[in-house]
């Protein structure tokens, strides 16, 4: 915390960093289950929360923490929550907020899973959901109802990449006492951090560029209040989705570096996309860098950069997208994103396939979107083999 005041990189560097009596200078992995209580009166101190010392980890553990306080830090909250996996975040929210016959209002393209669990697994406690265009305030407003207890955003939206306006949307939602949440898994706290727009909580897929190597899956959530915080963390902790040691030092490894990974990934994903926005087999691109994004100007004023995502469709749709796919040598083919090296993957086939056609058409997941996460390779190297598995259909 004695860095509080300093700038971004300097805070990615050094943030929770331990004072350990052997002068660590990276955050040692306490690979331990369970902590020793110093006498017994020391265990029920702890217990009570008279005295803030380790338990068991599960409930905290030092490594844990440092990564927790860092994101915490790099997203301007009350403190930080380390789950699994996205999914574990996703799921300590849900089950904080949504009660028995709750209404939760969401971004229609969310990430396929954070859609499915509610229809398959909450609806069986009675929670419903309205998937809506969040990019349209009036249409999150209209769908809002008397027993509405949480609004998600996804901004981007994976894998349209549209732009919802998080100022806006915080101003409906708490107009009516509704807590928002912001999934902000595809910018990372360097290019938006939605609690100074007004969200109450921030999440991220820390599976993604917070780590940024494609080594480990994980997820952090920050609320902006003690209150949330408690709550949040109180699920976490009790269900179990918990982040392990050695996980933790390797994301805390990972986001040391996040912004130069995103400075050099973005540059590369403008050139790209301006390079296939002219393609003549390319039907459309959506990059919220390209002035022809239709929510370019709020990503201008939203965000502190347009990231490294891009989705687009090929003319011939899916068949053309599958050859495409199946022709690029450098870009792996694969789901997940926010890397060093170029993934790309197939939403309507892989990561959002478990979304019914007609649902995936409304929320813009169309059978020919193919989406790029660009990496930090050389771009004429990226745009060689883009262009070379193009040649092929053509
Ligand atoms: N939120 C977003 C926006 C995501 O993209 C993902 C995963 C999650 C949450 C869930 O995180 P996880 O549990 O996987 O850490 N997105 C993926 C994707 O687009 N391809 O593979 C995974």
């Amino acid at each position: 915390m004695k860095k509080k005041k300093s700038g971004f990189n300097t805070k990615l560097v050094h943030l929770g960093e331990l004072e350990d009596s052997m002068g660590s200078v990276t955050v040692p992995i306490f690979q331990t289950s369970t902590f020793s209580f110093k006498n017994a009166q020391h265990g029920a101190d702890c217990f009570s929360g008279k005295d803030d010392g380790y338990i068991y980890t599960r409930l905290g553990n030092p490594t844990i923490n440092a990564l927790e306080e860092t994101i915490a830090e790099l997203e301007n909250g009350f403190g930080g929550i380390a789950t699994s996996s996205g999914m574990g975040a996703v799921n300590s929210i849900y089950l904080a907020l949504l009660g028995q016959g709750a209404h939760l209002v969401s971004t229609a393209s969310v990430y396929g899973p954070s859609r499915n669990v509610i229809e398959k697994h909450y609806s069986r406690f009675g929670v419903e959901a309205t998937f809506v265009d969040t990019s349209d305030p009036d249409k999150v407003k209209q769908s809002i109802k008397s027993n509405t207890r949480m609004i998600l955003v996804e901004t981007p939206s994976n894998p349209t990449m549209q732009i919802t306006d998080i100022r806006k949307i915080a101003e409906i939602a708490h107009k009516y006492g509704i807590p928002l949440v912001v999934d902000n898994t595809f910018s990372s706290p360097y290019l938006q951090n939605p609690l100074d727009l007004g969200a109450d909580v921030v999440f991220h897929s820390i599976t993604k560029f917070i780590n940024g190597h494609a080594d480990v899956v994980g997820g952090v959530i920050v609320a902006k209040e003690e209150n949330l915080y408690k709550q949040i963390r109180d699920i976490m902790v009790n269900f179990g989705c918990n982040m392990d040691p050695h996980q933790a030092y390797l994301v805390h490894r990972g986001v040391k570096t996040l912004s130069i990974r995103i400075e050099k990934a973005q540059e590369n994903a403008a050139k790209i996309a301006q390079w296939l926005e002219k393609h003549p087999l390319v039907k459309w691109v959506k990059y919220p860098g390209l002035r022809s994004h239709p929510q370019h100007e709020l990503a201008k004023k939203q965000m502190r950069g347009f990231g490294t995502m891009i989705s687009f469709e090929l003319k011939g749709g899916h068949n053309t997208g599958k050859a495409f796919m199946d022709n690029v040598e450098l870009a792996i083919l694969a789901v997940s994103l926010g890397g060093i090296e170029t993934l790309i993957q197939h939403p309507a086939s892989m990561t959002h396939s478990g979304i019914n056609k007609e649902e995936k058409l409304k929320a813009g997941i169309t059978d020919g979107l193919v989406r790029l996460s660009v990496g930090i390779e050389n771009v004429e190297d990226l745009i060689d083999d883009l262009s070379q598995a193009l040649d092929k259909i053509t």
